[in-house]
């Protein structure tokens, strides 16, 4: 039977038909994220089965997991065990499925490659970051085969983990012409790469995005028949990518500004075709949840939570309250005292200031979520303003530059 296959195949390429490649393409984890002290073990745990099961009904020749496996470079040993245990599960759901999983900028490249010869035991290449001889980066690191069951070639993934580009600034030239060099049988190629695409709608992720490395679409090269991205958490299909670039999203919402449908993507790639995008829902069993849809104050909030309970019953919530001035200073214990009644758990507040007819904020004095809020530029303006002076051009220039050298490293 499988020699009949085989035959099928060799024909199939034989008179130039494309041979469809179904990839999952999945990215920011963000395994053993902490939100405001509380674990997200439960709704991790739940996305990995999820995900197990997809792999198991869908049967897709390979996995993307377009980097941020993590959420911090040194996971702890139970984050560590979680992921391991789900990756095994779901190689074991899928064995001809090759894994692909590359490094976002929250893992360590080093640690995620510790037990990359061993993955590759179980169909699945880790790569975290680049390797060099005599100065020029190893490029065979970074493209993997996709093979059909009977071992034969069905397509290529170029694998580019989280990177600088003043540190390898034509990685992307030479990883396409190296492909092309390889790619005598003119077969589907597909690019993974965590980075921020210029032109990409920011919905989530934080303030901090304001200093992202951010690259233009076409830097990447134009041989690929899918580009498989992560580090942007808000769900799109690029545009002007003829529909072949996607940020898949993270698996579930990693803070509050990730309140909207979370997904994995499964795509049917053929060679010089726009590809066939489809989205899988991911269910959270302990979701995050801004309440109420519009702020009120803290009083209506509570009576809005009390006649919802049922639906607020183990979610993680963020009051959306007004206040004229400030909150009441019990405020906090109050409302964890009425999400613990409810079984629900109380994370933070997202404060609104009352505004005049006039659009300015009634009073002067600003709230430290406020602070935390205001760009550097914005706060050292209040401060000259309150003294009677302006920013001048070159300050406010100045103190961009200093922000985005302090940020460069701790980017989200
Ligand atoms: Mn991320």
């Amino acid at each position: 039977m499988s020699e009949i296959k085989r035959c099928f195949n060799l024909l199939k390429r034989r008179i130039n038909f494309s041979i469809t490649m179904k990839v999952l393409h999945t990215s920011d984890w963000h395994l053993g994220n902490v939100l405001h002290g509380y674990d997200r073990t439960v709704s991790e745990a739940s996305f990995l089965a999820q995900l197990e099961d997809i792999v198991r009904s869908q049967q897709p020749d390979c996995m993307i997991v377009s980097g941020d496996v993590y959420n911090v470079p040194a996971p702890s040993s139970s984050v560590q065990k979680l992921y391991t245990d789900a990756m095994l599960k779901i190689h074991n759901a899928c064995k001809d499925m090759t894994i692909i999983v590359i490094a976002g900028n929250h893992d360590s490249p080093a640690k995620l490659e510790i037990d990359r010869n061993l993955w590759n035991a179980f169909n699945v290449s880790v790569i975290g970051g680049f390797e060099k001889t005599d100065g020029a980066v190893n490029l065979s690191k970074h493209v993997i085969e996709i093979k059909d069951t009977n071992g034969d070639i069905k397509g290529y993934v170029a694998a580019v983990p989280y990177f600088y580009r003043r540190n390898f600034p034509d990685l992307f030239t030479s990883l396409q012409q190296y492909i092309i060099e390889i790619n005598k049988n003119n077969l589907p190629v597909i690019l993974s790469a965590h980075a921020a695409i210029t032109g990409s709608e920011i919905k989530s992720n934080s303030i901090r995005m304001q200093d992202m490395e951010f690259t233009e679409l076409e830097n990447l090269g134009d041989i690929y028949d899918y580009i498989a991205l992560g580090h942007i958490h808000y769900p799109q299909t690029l545009q002007n990518s003829d529909k072949k670039a996607r940020y898949c999203g993270s698996s579930i919402a990693v803070s509050f500004n990730e309140e909207y449908k979370h997904s994995v993507t499964i795509v049917n790639v053929d060679k010089g075709a726009q590809p066939l995008i489809q989205t899988i829902e991911i269910k959270d069993e302990m979701p995050v949840k801004t309440v109420p849809p519009a702020p009120c104050p803290i009083e209506s909030v509570f009576e809005y939570v009390n006649e919802n309970k049922e639906q607020l019953k183990n979610c993680f919530l963020r009051f959306n309250v007004t206040v004229k001035d400030f909150l009441p200073p019990d405020s906090k214990e109050k409302s964890t005292e009425i999400c613990n009644q409810i079984g629900a758990y109380f994370c933070t507040f997202d404060i609104h200031r009352q505004k005049t007819s006039t659009g300015e904020y009634e009073n002067k004095i600003i709230t430290a979520q406020e602070l935390k809020q205001m760009t550097p530029v914005t706060v050292a303006e209040n401060y000259l303003k309150q003294n009677g002076t302006e920013l001048s051009e070159d300050f406010k220039q100045m103190i961009i530059q200093i922000t985005q050298t302090v940020n460069k490293e701790t980017e989200l």
